[in-house]
């Protein structure tokens, strides 16, 4: 028998530094009011829990839940493709992919820092989809809800890189709010919290050598 449970997930059993680590958020801008309380949840646990570098969380923005997935994968990859020409500097510093935002200032509504000297140019150890689909009075909901988890989960595995699954799937606006901890009544847990905390751990995982 246990004498109280406590739902949810636990903080693992050793510290988990993420000083070293490099980390993409990538969030909709459907339902953004809730999606920002998400990607802030997620931050905070990442910089006051487990020191990630503020300038080492890259922040992108997409439409909606369905175009996660497709975004997971193509910026992982750029990001992959820039760390491995810096190692060789065959390209003198200067990168075929400097055009393209990776530098966490595209998602307006955040406020990521601006690349600076100091931020890593390693490719992302863990990449965290946020977002919020609430069901309508069709089937979208269901579809959509499939087609990202199954992709997001694809993402991961494909790639090797831990993909965090920040996607609430909930039946009205009150569940979305409870789980972003931004109900009335003050009750409910911010699960960007869990991801941050989630993402870290993942990271490491995927980093540590036997
Ligand atoms: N995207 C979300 O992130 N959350 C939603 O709750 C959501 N609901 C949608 C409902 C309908 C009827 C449609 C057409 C789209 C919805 N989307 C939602 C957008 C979807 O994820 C995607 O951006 C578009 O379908 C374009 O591929």
């Amino acid at each position: 028998m246990i004498d109280e449970f406590h739902k949810g997930l636990e903080p693992a059993a050793v510290p988990q530094d993420g000083s070293n680590l490099r980390i993409l958020i990538v969030h909709t801008r459907w339902n953004s009011p809730i999606v920002q309380g998400l990607v802030e949840g997620a931050k905070k646990a990442m910089v006051e829990q487990h020191k990630v570098r503020p300038e080492n969380i890259v922040i992108e923005s997409v439409p909606g839940a369905y175009e996660l997935p497709f975004a997971a994968k193509k910026l992982l990859e750029v990001s992959q493709i820039r760390a491995a020409e810096g190692a060789n500097d065959l390209m003198g510093n200067v990168s075929l992919l400097d055009g393209l935002n990776l530098t966490g200032t595209s998602s307006p509504a955040t406020s990521t820092p601006a690349a600076t000297s100091t931020a890593s140019k390693q490719a992302f150890d863990a990449v965290i989809c946020i977002g919020v689909l609430i069901k309508g009075s069709t089937m979208h909901f269901e579809y959509i809800c499939e087609a990202v988890s199954q992709g997001i989960m694809r993402v991961g595995l494909d790639s090797g890189v831990p993909v965090i699954f920040g996607v609430l799937t909930c039946l009205t606006e009150e569940q979305a709010l409870n789980r972003a901890g931004m109900d009335k009544a003050g009750k409910g847990h911010n699960h960007g919290l869990d991801w941050g905390q989630g993402a870290v751990e993942m990271a490491l995982l995927k980093n540590r050598t036997l």
